[in-house]
């Protein structure tokens, strides 16, 4: 491999203004003179983009060399954000380029600002995947990304009057100058058809197909050196005219049919917690695993001459059930293709495949009727039977288990209409099945897959969740990071995030409580002219801001925290000259577009944010502000300047959250239940740096069990009482008094009455704690210190020991 010029050594500001240029001018197309910010970042992301390109093609090289065992991580959703400054920090480029531009003119995060925020997921599972690459590729560790390059990715959130409404997000409208796209790496994706059941194998005969094409976009490591892929695949209509219609000479149907199936990767479904049962979507999930396993099979033959190998040389991790339908179809390829007999083929499977569950919610869990799958895929209904039959028969019923246990654990669900069961499919071909914190995994033990943990106990563990601090802290809050490196003797908390509790010796220093109090600061003004600039609403960076972003969900309760707002601001009206500690309460996230209860509840927050921010009487004393269109990049924005993390989820609904993470190391302080990795936070911190309230699992169970009556905490705290008339009798919906009432009326499913009382009085303890700066930023100290183990680092490497027995890259397979 040559060495390109003007990369070693590293470029520095002069180098990089001419290359910036010279992109422009060439790749572009573009006179300076005439260049808008938006093509200075293009021609600056191309720049970019050639210097990691080197260590993109020579990491390919090094694998290939070494024949390094390769971990593939499957997943429909990929929330990268922005890569340009992610970027320019990895590969310690930032400097150059800040320089570069200001020779230009112009001003580095002016034209950073520029870039599209990719959205190629809904939330957490999605984010988590991002920050898992990262950490794949800091590591050294062999790993291919595979995903879909969704043409519109999440929805573009506005508020009109109070509503959201949905706007297509066209993020691939400026160029996406980061991806290379591969014309030449394509793979046929078959659809529907028949089964010709006369031979052996049998002869799948689809009726349509299409092309599934590969952009890959680099994913460079903090410090350079590597960078692995992240490969996106597009649907095109393909030059394959071997299909029936075409045959038989209608060419216009066909082309029909085509147009149809380009449609394939033009939408992310925008639903994080209900499963859709869409046929759409299981194409989707189809196109996905069908191009990436044939890829996976062609990388493997580069390297082996034998498909027998395959075990020893690859590992595929499906992120959720998203991803399934690869085990069938890695049988399917193995069987018809490669003639190698069902057990044979299957011993492969359970060597190669490992799953993660994001949520034991039964709403979230995917099953496809059996007829829509006999429609699309009829092939791989087939093999799953022939699973499903091959592990009742010689798995379960040898142990002596019932016929009820076996209609329990059987794939297929029974009834009126028939349904694989994706979860299940997944247990089954899996070597190793994880839960996303250490309360969800027991819980998944226990309950949801208790059956097949009493098959195969050894099967299921625990990775906690994690995230990266390359984009949490380094690219999210600079000042922290300067903050950071100076206390910590250099940055190399950057790679080993155990050194902040370097921090714990510390937190007591006054001046040290200071300074973290400034940055901290910085990171609220910032904010507050964010708020300012687009909403026009003015917030004092000296109140306490309790943040909450993440998905709208009814269990994730935003309408508690709201019942807590308005609760403040009764008590506020009731004693004006009590000593109020002053609050900003900001809260942003997308509700799924066909989900009204969460989008009444957007709604909700801004009604009362409208009518409590002009009130006067409540002066600065509580500002409410929901921010729209929530991205990373708001995250980015938004997290640094929290100072109250809001954690609230009801007790073992959450399977970890991340954001609580990114919080805590980011020195704000959490107000939590004992759900997801909220409980290993409070492990890791100390009880008093955490503001713990409600009811645990044992609890909440309990209270379903009884037959969970709302009106039973209603009717005895009159204060809660009060709040829940207000907003059902329209105290803050004049126009339309009833318009809540449905909200505040119902079965209350997540218990947001029963856990109120403890909410509000953790609340206080929040306010009593603020008033003690000094005691406040110890306990902000205290929190970084012991976010070590939250790194997404620790959960690589967890995966890597425990489930794909992966070896990184090592010093001595670097090229010198
Ligand atoms: C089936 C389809 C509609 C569907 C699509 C996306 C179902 C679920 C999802 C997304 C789930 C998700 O984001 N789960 C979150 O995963 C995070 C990472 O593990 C967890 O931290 C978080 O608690 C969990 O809700």
């Amino acid at each position: 491999l040559t060495t390109y010029d003007y990369i070693n050594p590293k470029p520095d500001a002069e180098l990089v203004r001419k290359s910036i240029v010279y992109k422009l001018i060439f790749i572009l197309g573009i006179d300076p003179k005439d260049a808008t910010p938006a093509d200075w970042l293009n021609a600056a992301m191309f720049a970019a983009r050639d210097l990691s390109t080197e260590n993109f093609l020579s990491t390919r090289q090094i694998h290939e060399k070494f024949k390094k065992r390769t971990v593939y991580y499957l997943s429909m959703e990929f929330l990268m954000g922005r890569a340009f400054t992610n970027s320019l920090i990895n590969q310690d480029l930032y400097g150059a380029f800040e320089q570069a531009f200001k020779e230009l003119g112009l001003n580095l995060a002016d034209i950073s600002e520029q870039e599209a925020d990719p959205a190629l997921g809904n939330g957490g599972l999605g984010r988590l995947a991002a920050c898992f690459l990262d950490s794949l590729a800091t590591l050294r560790v062999p790993a291919v990304g595979y995903g879909i390059r969704y043409q519109y990715g999440m929805f573009k959130q506005e508020i009109v009057d109070g509503k959201q409404i949905e706007k297509p997000d066209l993020w691939l409208d400026n160029g996406m100058a980061w991806q290379f796209a591969r014309p030449a790496k394509r793979f046929p994706v078959s659809f529907g058809g028949t089964l010709d059941t006369s031979h052996y194998p049998p002869r799948w005969k689809p009726a349509e197909q299409i092309n599934a094409v590969a952009y890959d976009e680099i994913v460079p490591a903090f410090g350079g050196q590597i960078a692995n892929p992240l490969r996106l695949w597009t649907a095109h209509t393909g030059d394959l005219f071997n299909l029936a219609s075409f045959n038989e000479g209608d060419y216009f149907s066909s082309m029909e049919a085509q147009m149809k199936n380009e449609t394939i990767a033009n939408v992310l479904y925008p639903n994080d917690a209900t499963a859709v049962g869409r046929e759409l979507r299981l194409k989707q999930e189809y196109f996905l695993v069908s191009a990436s396993v044939q890829d996976i099979i062609a990388r493997h033959l580069c390297r082996y001459d034998s498909i027998h190998t395959l075990p020893e040389d690859v590992a595929i991790h499906l992120n959720d059930t998203h991803p399934v339908l690869a085990i069938p179809e890695l049988m399917r390829i193995l069987i018809d293709d490669y003639y190698l007999p069902f057990d044979q083929a299957w011993a492969m499977c359970q060597k190669i495949f490992s799953y993660t569950n994001h949520t034991l919610m039964s709403e979230a869990l995917e099953k496809w009727s059996v007829d829509m799958m006999a429609q699309l895929l009829p092939r791989h209904l087939d093999i799953i039977y022939k699973i499903n039959h091959h592990f009742i028969e010689n798995v379960v019923r040898p142990q002596g288990y019932d016929d009820d246990f076996i209609r329990r654990v059987s794939i297929i669900e029974e009834g009126e209409q028939r349904q694989v069961r994706m979860a299940w499919l997944a247990v089954i071909a899996s070597h190793k099945v994880n839960g996303v914190a250490k309360i969800h995994s027991d819980l998944m033990v226990s309950s949801l897959f208790a059956d097949f943990a009493a098959l195969f106990p050894e099967r299921f563990t625990n990775v906690t969740n994690g995230v990266t601090p390359r984009r949490w802290i380094a690219v999210a809050n600079p000042k922290l990071a300067r903050f950071l490196d100076k206390h910590l003797g250099g940055s190399g908390w950057l790679t080993d995030l155990n050194q902040l509790n370097q921090l714990n010796k510390l937190v007591d220093n006054k001046d040290i409580q200071n300074e973290f109090a400034n940055v901290k600061h910085a990171a609220k003004v910032r904010l507050a002219e964010y708020i300012q600039r687009e909403m026009n609403i003015t917030i004092n960076p000296n109140a306490l801001f309790d943040v909450q972003i993440k998905r709208i969900h009814a269990y994730k309760r935003q309408s508690m925290n709201v019942l807590h707002i308005v609760h403040r601001y009764n008590q506020i009206l009731n004693n004006p000259n009590a000593d109020w500690q002053p609050r900003v309460f900001i809260l942003a996230g997308k509700a799924a577009s066909s989900y009204n209860e969460a989008k009444q509840t957007i709604r909700l927050i801004n009604d009362i944010a409208y009518f409590i921010n002009h009130d006067e009487r409540v002066r600065d004393l509580i500002k409410v502000v929901f921010i729209p269109n929530y991205s990373v990049s708001l995250a980015e924005l938004i997290i640094p300047a929290a100072d109250l993390s809001e954690q609230i989820s009801l007790a073992g609904k959450e399977a970890s959250g991340t954001s609580n993470m990114k919080f805590a190391l980011n020195g704000a302080l959490t107000i939590g239940t004992l759900d997801g990795a909220n409980v290993e936070i409070l492990q890791h911190v100390g009880a008093e740096n955490i503001f713990i309230f409600g009811n645990t699992v044992e609890q909440v169970q309990t209270l379903y069990r009884n037959g969970y009556n709302p009106y039973d905490f209603i009717d005895n705290d009159p204060e809660l009482a009060q709040v829940v008339n207000q907003i059902a009798q329209g105290a803050f919906s004049p126009d339309e008094p009833h318009r809540y009432h449905k909200l505040m009326h119902n079965r209350d499913e997540f218990q947001r009455y029963a856990d109120f009382r403890s909410y509000v009085n953790a609340q206080a303890q929040v306010d009593k704690l603020y008033r003690q700066p000094e005691k406040w930023y110890r306990a902000a100290l205290v929190n970084m210190a012991n976010m070590g183990y939250f790194s997404s680092d620790r959960s690589i490497e967890d995966y890597c020991r425990e489930i794909w027995r992966i070896e990184p890259v090592s010093e001595q397979e670097l090229p010198r």
